[in-house]
């Protein structure tokens, strides 16, 4: 073989994933961002019982008993927010915004916390402060004055907490409209939207229990070493029982093949490490579709064969729509199914045979099967494969979607969403007395779109990057200049604060790790986590600024400034967050005795209907899918497209950059890479180290990423993988699922080209 050409900052990464590594790199945050005296007491208040929740992902902790629980990821997120930099209006005074958004994302947000309320003057070109009240005041006045309340977005990101997001869709919903564009939109959408219409809610069904007690999971789609490092310890504890893991990923991620858990005392002691996967399948990005056909298919044949693979019962009690499937997997030929998965009959056979010899099986998954064309009918078939070995409702089985932001999942279920059930709205009437808009509102996509072709005025965003998160700057990031009026409520600065409409607010907020004090005293908040628990949240650090606001302290303000004859006691609901939560137990089923049971360490878990084989369909039973053919709806693609997936690295959350290190890909100081196969690579003559450009194959206008460094990795030949945000430029706007209006961020038609020869002038 010959030598591989040295590429700067290209080392293979040969350890475990986890071990001593991430120590380090835990230690390396805190002192990137913090005094190290103050450091190991936020750490340590991290998901306990009378600490903060952590921000950075949404993975349970064991009942929250556990001594310690963080991990270098979690601590990360922690720290970027604790961090003692600061973004004071002096800091304003010194840089206008054009030369501000010269800055790349990292150093945008390396600045540290925003102190004041900023409001932006064009005549400067600069954020001068503003009083909270004058700010709310104006905000107030520019509402009111549209025509219509529908030409108003409100956008939520993750990581609200449940009183915030709750006071949010109510302000919204008295104004009068459901325009809600969330992160979720471009996230788990297929989830809320999928699940439902096969098992009645759009929710996991697993606890951390489950994984205690499965026999067989199956993992697709996702990277837990790096976006939810907690459930590597679950993953590892299950491995060393003998749980075979398949995993279906198109790169090979460290993390999924061998792990040294940072809390195992011999395995750090002895630089051990434990293997993950028991089996790792490359499918091909956009594949699994077929993949799943296939188990299907192949789990068919096995029953015919043996019999006892398909649990019959369960099925004729509880489901409907078996035979259209079964039609419909046998009319699938094989062939299709091997060249659009990019895996062999045999392969996926030896998976449908695991899976028959599984009594209770557990199937996670993340953005590798939602953020694609086929997102929502990817999320049914998983469900579908559960169902036919009925593995809901009984212990170590069911469906364990990972979910983004720590509490995405919440603030769905308290009310943002832009498709509204008729039960919730009646419930807001009955309490509030106001009539909520009946009409669907805008998603994210359909919210950009709207500020694109003028018809959205104004955008107000709980947190979040919403222009940088979606697709297509090229049409998104004038979408945001040409409003009216911008209002962010924050913790630190980013693009789509300085993308400037011609009125434009920076609220700062206060963060999770910051004590919240009202008029009655310390205030917690309450989150749900992906196994529906709901838990108490309080701050203890000293706030960044003594000009912060809470996040619903300021939704009350902009809300009470905005509506003079609202139906709901702003201001004294935030005299003391009990009342709010009065207000969502009222109103959100599943809430009985909320303050009550918050206080219970632990936190309470609302009702999955599935877990009991309940199902909220239409017909009250479980319902199979059909997804004709492998790849829906599709033009074939030329044999020379590849299928770019777009992913973060190990040192990033979403659009904030930590850092410039993905340590388990072996990636060092650098971001300006696109992975692909060494097949891939021969086949059109480029060498690891080749400085290429992307152009995305798209109808209507070119779009391109150039002068990036193509290197050689194990990932599925005909997919190629660069990182997110970057990559955001070759993704079209209306490149979606059409059933969720998720972006296909994961399967992106692209040709590669040598830079030398495209680009020279
Ligand atoms: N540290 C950290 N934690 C995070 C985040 C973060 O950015 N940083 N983000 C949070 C948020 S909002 C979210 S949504 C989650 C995201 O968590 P993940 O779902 O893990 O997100 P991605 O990095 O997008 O990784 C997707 C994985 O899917 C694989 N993949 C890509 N395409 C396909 C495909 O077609 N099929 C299959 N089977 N696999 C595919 C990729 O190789 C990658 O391993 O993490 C949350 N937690
Ligand atoms: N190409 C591509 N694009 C993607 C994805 C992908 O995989 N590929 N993933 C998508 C996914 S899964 C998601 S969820 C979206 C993420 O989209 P968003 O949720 O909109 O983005 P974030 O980067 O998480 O937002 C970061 C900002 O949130 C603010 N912030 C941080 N903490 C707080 C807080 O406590 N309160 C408030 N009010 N603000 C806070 C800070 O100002 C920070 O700059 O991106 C999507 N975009
Ligand atoms: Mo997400």
């Amino acid at each position: 073989m010959t030598k591989r050409r040295e590429v700067p900052g290209i080392r293979p990464y040969d350890g475990p994933a986890g071990g001593w590594g991430a120590l380090r790199a835990t230690a390396q945050a805190v002192r990137n961002q913090m005094e190290s005296i103050q450091a190991p007491i936020v750490l340590l208040r991290t998901n306990q019982p009378t600490g903060f929740d952590c921000p950075g992902c949404a993975w349970p902790d064991k009942e929250h008993r556990s001594t310690f629980q963080f991990c270098e990821n979690g601590a990360k997120a922690v720290t970027w927010e604790a961090t003692t930099k600061r973004v004071t209006p002096e800091f304003f005074e010194n840089h206008t915004v054009s030369s501000l958004l010269a800055l790349s994302d990292f150093e945008l947000e390396d600045f540290g916390r925003l102190t004041h309320p900023m409001a932006y003057d064009p005549a400067t070109d600069k954020f001068r402060p503003v009083e909270w009240d004058a700010a709310f005041a104006r905000i107030g006045e520019v509402l009111r004055s549209y025509p219509s309340p529908d030409q108003v977005e409100f956008y939520t990101s993750g990581r609200a907490s449940n009183e915030a997001a709750y006071l949010f869709q109510l302000f919204a919903r008295e104004f009068g409209t459901n325009n809600f564009p969330d992160c979720s939109n471009m996230c788990h959408e297929p989830t809320s939207v999928g699940l439902p219409k096969s098992i009645g809610i759009g929710k996991g069904t697993v606890s951390l229990d489950d994984f205690d007690e499965t026999e067989l999971i199956i993992s697709i789609g996702h990277n837990p070493g790096t976006n939810h490092p907690r459930m590597m310890g679950t993953l590892h504890e299950a491995a060393r029982r003998k749980v075979p893991i398949i995993v279906f990923n198109p790169l090979r991620e460290r993390a999924l093949e061998r792990f040294a858990d940072p809390q195992n005392v011999i395995e750090m002691a002895t630089y051990g490490s434990t293997r993950i996967a028991s089996a790792y399948h490359q499918v091909k990005a956009g594949g699994d579709a077929a993949a799943l056909k296939g188990i299907m298919k192949a789990l068919l044949a096995l029953d015919a064969a043996q019999g006892n693979v398909i649990d019959h019962d369960f099925i004729a009690v509880h489901t409907e729509g078996f035979d259209a499937l079964k039609a419909d997997l046998e009319a699938t030929p094989w062939a299709d199914i091997e060249k659009e998965s990019g895996l062999t009959r045999e392969e996926i056979e030896d998976v449908a045979a695991a899976y028959a010899k599984s009594n209770a099986t557990i199937i996670t998954y993340g953005m590798g099967i939602t953020q694609h064309n086929t997102g929502t009918a990817n999320v049914r078939l998983i469900a579908d494969l559960l169902l036919m070995r009925g593995n809901f409702g009984k212990p170590g089985a069911g469906v364990c979607p990972l979910r983004g932001h720590s509490n995405v999942q919440g603030n769905r279920t308290v009310g943002i969403t832009e498709m509204p059930s008729e039960a919730f709205l009646t419930r807001i009437e009955d309490v509030f007395g106001f009539t909520p808009p009946q009409a669907h509102g805008h998603d994210a996509v359909k919210a950009m779109n709207a500020m694109i072709d003028g018809s959205a005025k104004a955008l107000i965003c709980l947190g979040g990057n919403f222009a940088v998160a979606l697709p297509d700057p090229e049409r998104s990031f004038p979408g945001m200049k040409s409003l009216d009026l911008s209002v962010h409520l924050g913790t630190k600065l980013n693009r789509s604060h300085l993308l400037v409409a011609k009125e434009t607010y920076l609220l700062p907020v206060l963060g999770r790790t910051e004590l919240d004090t009202q008029e009655s005293g310390p205030q917690s908040v309450t989150v749900e986590d992906s196994m529906s628990m709901v838990h108490a949240s309080a701050g203890k650090l000293k706030p960044a600024s003594e000009h912060l606001r809470s996040e619903p302290a300021i939704v009350a303000g902009i809300a009470s400034a905005t509506l003079p004859k609202s139906r709901v006691a702003w201001l004294e609901l935030i005299a003391d967050y009990d009342r709010i939560r009065d207000l969502i137990e009222r109103t959100v089923p599943g809430f009985a005795d909320f303050n009550a049971r918050i206080r219970v360490p632990g936190g309470f878990r609302l009702p999955l209907p599935p877990t009991e084989r309940k199902w909220e369909t239409p017909s009250g039973k479980a319902i199979f899918s059909v997804f004709k053919g492998v790849r829906e709806n599709y033009e074939p693609w030329a044999d020379d497209v590849l299928r770019l997936i777009t992913i973060r690295s190990h040192d990033q959350y979403n659009t904030t950059i930590y850092a410039m290190d993905d340590r388990y890909r072996g990636v060092f100081g650098r971001r300006d890479v696109l992975f692909m196969n060494p097949v891939d690579l021969a086949a059109r003559g480029l060498e690891h180290g080749d400085l290429v450009d992307i152009e995305t194959i798209s109808s209507d206008r070119a779009l391109r990423l150039e002068k990036i460094t193509v290197i050689e990795y194990n990932i599925a030949p005909g997919s190629v993988a660069a990182y997110y945000p970057e990559a955001n430029v070759l993704v079209p706007l209306d490149y979606i699922d059409e059933e969720s209006g998720t972006p296909s961020y994961k399967s992106i038609p692209v040709r590669i080209l040598r830079s030398e020869t495209t680009c020279r002038r």
